[in-house]
């Protein structure tokens, strides 16, 4: 039944590869280790996040999804009753997938992830639930600026960004990020775009630092790829994970701590750490309405419709090109 997936476009796993290993090697040759948090996301990497996403703590997935359903019928007369080529950035397991496509008209499918592994897995799943929805994935690292395969056509494009992974991103880069999108997906589009709101900061470092260890383990297993796959020697056994809240930026902020000195070697070079050092792994932005319309208008993209829960825990966004 899997006849409308078409071949998976398999741009350049060797230049990830080369990619993942020139992050982490700069990234822990700095004064300050810090390892971009797209790096999290191996097949394991990926399963571990799924996790997350059902943990108590962890409340922006079943947020986002709430809002969704809520809104469904409302976000199907906003976009109207042209076909779209929805094009999903980062679409992972694409569990949300079908509140969206359930809600509008869909030409064709392009999910983008960085896991190609794990995007063939999920493709399976929606091309049983939409046997005759054309379904292109892209393995590709999506802040690189992908390009659609040309067979999707000519409709408007409608961008899908859910969970608040925007947030990953300094303000800076994730303008970049949003204006590359609107080149990718071109001047007749629309981008739905899911945010993470500022709120009590005990609730914000429970949702990183949950009681099962789940995020701990999420954290940590980056050091297990590095070991794996660059042939690195990191003892795990010194590494403990940290969430903290950093409100000068507004954002969540993840870390690799060791707890004693230790030296270690990534790709035959040596590296060293202090007992209490950090690798910085990752920041999770937060925003208000008005920071996200800021940050949407800086990228190229017009706010007009804002969704949010009654809790107002989290805000998906509506912009056109
Ligand atoms: C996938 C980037 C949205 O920042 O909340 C979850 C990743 N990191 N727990 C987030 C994450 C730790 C997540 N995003």
């Amino acid at each position: 039944m899997a006849t409308a997936i078409h071949d998976l476009v398999d741009t350049d796993r060797d230049a990830l590869r080369a990619q993942f290993r020139r992050d982490v090697l700069t990234g822990l040759s700095q004064p300050r280790k810090a390892i971009p948090a797209r790096w999290f996301y191996d097949h394991r990497g990926s399963e571990l996040f799924e996790e997350i996403t059902r943990l108590p703590e962890y409340y922006p997935t079943r947020t986002e999804t709430s809002i969704l359903m809520a809104h469904a019928t409302r976000l199907g007369r906003l976009i109207g009753a042209r076909h779209h080529v929805v094009v999903e950035f980062g679409a992972g397991s694409a569990t949300k997938t079908p509140l969206l496509l359930d809600a509008i008209w869909t030409a064709a499918y392009v999910p983008i992830d960085i896991s190609g592994e794990f995007l063939s897995e999920s493709c399976e799943t929606l091309a049983q639930r939409y046997p005759d929805l054309p379904i292109y994935p892209v393995e590709a690292d999506f802040m690189e600026g992908a390009t659609l395969p040309p067979q999707v056509g000519a409709h408007p494009r409608l961008g899908f960004f859910p969970g608040s992974t925007i947030g990953n991103m300094e303000p800076m880069a994730a303008t970049d990020l949003l204006r590359s999108m609107r080149r990718t997906l071109g001047s007749d589009s629309l981008l739905l775009i899911g945010f993470d709101r500022i709120k009590d900061e005990r609730e914000l470092v429970a949702a990183y630092d949950d009681a099962q260890g789940v995020t701990a383990a999420f954290n940590l297993n980056l050091a297990a790829r590095i070991n794996q796959e660059l042939g690195g020697t990191i003892p795990l056994d010194a590494l403990v994970h940290r969430a903290i809240w950093n409100d000068a930026r507004a954002r969540i902020e993840m870390h690799i701590e060791t707890t004693r000195d230790i030296a270690f070697d990534v790709c035959g070079r040596r590296f060293t750490m202090r007992a209490g050092e950090t690798i910085h792994t990752e920041n999770s932005h937060k925003y208000d309405p008005r920071s996200a319309d800021t940050l949407l208008l800086a990228g190229g993209w017009e706010p007009l419709q804002r969704f949010c829960d009654g809790s107002e825990k989290f805000m998906v966004i509506l912009a056109r090109a």
